[in-house]
């Protein structure tokens, strides 16, 4: 194997799935019991701000019931053991990669446990409920949203991404259908920019293609494995 230096770490859904959270498109969830256009969009939340609200509450809620997987953890060693640059982007809003010890973790589309004031532009830790209209920290106006990216909405830190991208060795999708952009693109940016690229997935993804190589099963086992095999190869 020819020697890595710079990982980026695309991470989805999937990952988090063994502990317990939904993913959105897969049987039973997120998306099959809610109308993506009602909960995750800006539209939907100027329509029915308390159903948005709620939806973002029960999730937050539910973080304190769940833990890190085995995937979550490895790649918290990885990041510690390895001698190159790593980053891992994830798409997702829970915090089951900083809580299984990775640090260099970007969060792409936002986080449940941040706030957003449509007032003042704060954007700051938070871990209590929203639907009754705390104030903001700083403005003291109740117009509070959660800070995650919707539907028509710009990802966060996409400069970031795109520079770890360009400095690229190896890039790993993990947990991730590559159903929404930018993120399902990454694997054609990456690649045409040099790295080689593996995917990490329940299933084949809609890209799978696009990936040097796509191995199948959980998160909770590939990963592991995976690591071992960077860590000791
Ligand atoms: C396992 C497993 C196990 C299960 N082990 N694996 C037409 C064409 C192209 C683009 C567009 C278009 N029309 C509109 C767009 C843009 C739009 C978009 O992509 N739409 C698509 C529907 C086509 N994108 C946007 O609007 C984005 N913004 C944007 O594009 O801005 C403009 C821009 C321009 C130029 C550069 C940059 C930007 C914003 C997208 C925001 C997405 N937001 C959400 C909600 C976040 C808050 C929340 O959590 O509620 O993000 S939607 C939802 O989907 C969430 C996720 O992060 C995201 C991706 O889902 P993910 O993680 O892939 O989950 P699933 O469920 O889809 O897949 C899980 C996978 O895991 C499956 O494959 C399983 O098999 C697998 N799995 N168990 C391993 N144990």
């Amino acid at each position: 194997m020819t020697e890595i230096r710079n990982i980026v770490i695309l991470t989805g859904a999937g990952i988090s799935a063994e502990s317990g959270i939904d993913t959105f498109r897969d049987a039973g969830g997120l998306w099959e019991q809610h109308r993506v256009e009602d909960v995750a969009t800006p539209e939907g939340f100027a329509r029915d701000p308390d159903l948005v609200l709620g939806f973002y509450d029960m999730r937050r809620a539910a973080l304190a019931k769940v833990q890190p997987n085995a995937a979550h953890r490895a790649l918290a060693r990885l990041e510690t053991e390895f001698s190159g640059d790593l980053l891992i982007v994830t798409q997702n809003v829970d915090d089951l990669h900083e809580r299984g010890g990775a640090k260099r973790v970007l969060h792409m589309h936002g986080e449940l446990k941040s706030a957003l004031c449509l007032s003042c532009e704060m954007r700051g830790p938070w871990d209590a409920p929203m639907l009754d209209r705390p104030p903001c920290p700083v403005c003291q106006a109740r117009s509070l949203r959660p800070d995650v990216v919707w539907f028509g909405e710009m990802p966060y830190q996409m400069d970031r991404i795109y520079r770890a991208l360009r400095e690229a060795d190896l890039f790993v999708s993990i947990g991730t259908s590559g159903a929404v952009y930018p993120a399902a693109g990454f694997v054609r940016d990456a690649r045409e920019l040099g790295a080689r690229t593996l995917e990490l997935n329940l299933e084949r993804s809609e890209g799978s293609h696009w990936f040097h190589e796509s191995r199948q099963g959980p998160a909770g086992e590939l990963v592991p494995e995976w690591v071992d095999e960077v860590l000791g190869g």
